[in-house]
């Protein structure tokens, strides 16, 4: 199977790119870097050091004989969609290729703007280039469970069966996210939906929770095949920045009250829940749904796993909430689609914390602890916050 993953340089495209070539796919990866841009322009970066992606090809070759075929160039250039598929006539695109923080899509209007023009056009130029060059072409989007939000009912897997009036449909659930990131998603959703309508696109949606997790198995087998790991407030997700606070003999940070309640998966299972996608492919035509999650936790229990695990303990500290976010809601979602494929799940374990307490102590060094601090308010708007004194960005 020949796969192109987009956004292969990145904290899962560059494991996953691994991952598919290990398990026998021909693998191309597309990046435009620009990931490696935001540490600049936020003075911000990865605590494990990561190699150029060239470096990195050239190591996974050394290390497994297996090359990944590189295109530098950004998704929106429709050209640079266009030029990918056409020249590498891929089976399967796993599209990783977007913006994906959301305080980083919450700065302000610019970079509002810029997230949703980024994820929005670029997967537009994805549907257009495989519509027109090949229809058969499986696409394999990562989308996140944050598109749902918190309803008060329960999550199914894309779809909802509805009656209303005496009248039955199978709608696409209803999303209410809670950042313009996360919105970007449900227009990439909508408009991949339509695709599969009108020119018989076949794609799935991965709706991924929360990843946690720095090592699968290909990035431990060499220190230049290490993916990189996030802390600062902006790139950072919650459970990744616990385990560093708490070897770092920090409070962890919980923001607000900590009963939110959100998804979570290992990185481990990520890339094995897109071999699955990539190797059980959509029909025709069908907009399939996986809701890419294998747990939840409050954000209290999150932190209390933590710190029960780490040597010595840790402080759990509240602090005021950067975002608009409900508190205390209901949370509970279908997951059955990727395990009925086969998936067995790694459950957030003592285990997977013990062998990231010990990379992060490894390059503790590296922290900035200002990049700690979250900066990003979701109630101001503002044109261009690197204007506002309050902002750190
Ligand atoms: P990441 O930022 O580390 O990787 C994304 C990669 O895409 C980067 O290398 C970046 O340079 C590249 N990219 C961005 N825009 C591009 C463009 N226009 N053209 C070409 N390349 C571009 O993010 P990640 O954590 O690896 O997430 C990958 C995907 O998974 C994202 O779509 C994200 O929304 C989704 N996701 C991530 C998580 C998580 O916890 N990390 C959870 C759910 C869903
Ligand atoms: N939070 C804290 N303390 C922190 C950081 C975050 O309590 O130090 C809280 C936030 O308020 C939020 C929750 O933790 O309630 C999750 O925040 P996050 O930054 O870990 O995750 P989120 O912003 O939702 O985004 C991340 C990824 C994104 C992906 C999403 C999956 O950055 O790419 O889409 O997780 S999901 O949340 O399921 O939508």
């Amino acid at each position: 199977m020949k796969t192109l993953v987009l956004g292969g340089d990145g904290y899962l495209g560059w494991p996953t790119a691994m991952y598919l070539s290990a398990r026998g796919h021909e693998v191309a990866v597309l990046d435009s870097g620009v990931r490696r841009q935001y540490d600049h322009e936020l003075g911000s970066g990865s605590l494990v050091p990561i190699e150029p992606l060239v470096d990195r090809v050239k190591a996974w070759r050394e290390v497994s004989g297996e090359d990944i075929t590189t295109y530098v160039g950004d998704l929106t250039d429709g050209d640079v969609a266009y030029h990918a598929v056409r020249s590498f006539r891929p089976d399967t695109v796993v599209h990783f290729a977007e913006q994906r923080a959301a305080p980083y899509s919450m700065i302000d209007r610019k970079h509002a703007v810029y997230t949703q023009t980024n994820n929005v056009v670029g997967t537009l130029n994805l549907m257009y280039a495989i519509a027109e060059v090949d229809p058969d072409v499986h696409v394999v989007k990562l989308g996140t469970m944050g598109e749902y939000g918190t309803p008060n009912i329960d999550i199914e897997e894309g779809w909802l069966e509805v009656t209303h009036h005496g009248r039955s449909d199978r709608v696409l659930f209803p999303k209410r996210p809670g950042s313009f990131y996360h919105l970007s998603k449900v227009h990439d959703s909508h408009n991949l939906e339509f695709g599969c309508r009108i020119w018989g696109l076949r794609v799935t949606d991965l709706n991924q929770g929360i990843v946690y997790g720095q090592e699968t198995e290909q990035t431990a087998l060499d220190p230049r095949l290490a993916t990189r790991l996030d802390y600062d407030a902006v790139f950072g997700t919650v459970l990744n920045r616990f385990a560093i606070q708490a070897v770092l003999g920090l409070p962890l940070s919980v923001y607000g009250g900590g009963s939110q309640t959100r998804a979570t998966i290992d990185i481990r299972d990520t890339v094995e829940c897109v071999r699955l996608a990539c190797e059980n492919p959509a029909d025709r035509g069908e907009f399939r749904v996986f809701n890419q999650a294998t747990e939840s936790f409050s954000l209290v229990e999150m932190a209390k796993v933590v710190a029960r695990t780490v040597p010595g303990g840790a402080e759990v500290e509240h602090v005021d909430n950067p975002r608009v976010e409900a508190e205390d809601h209901h949370f509970s979602f279908a997951h059955t689609a990727l395990e009925s494929l086969g998936l067995e799940p790694h459950l957030l374990s003592d285990t997977l914390l013990t062998s990231m307490f010990a990379v992060i102590d490894r390059h503790r060094g590296r922290v900035d602890l200002e990049a700690l601090a979250p900066a990003v308010d979701w109630r101001r708007a503002t044109d261009d916050a690197s204007t506002t004194a309050a902002a750190r960005v």
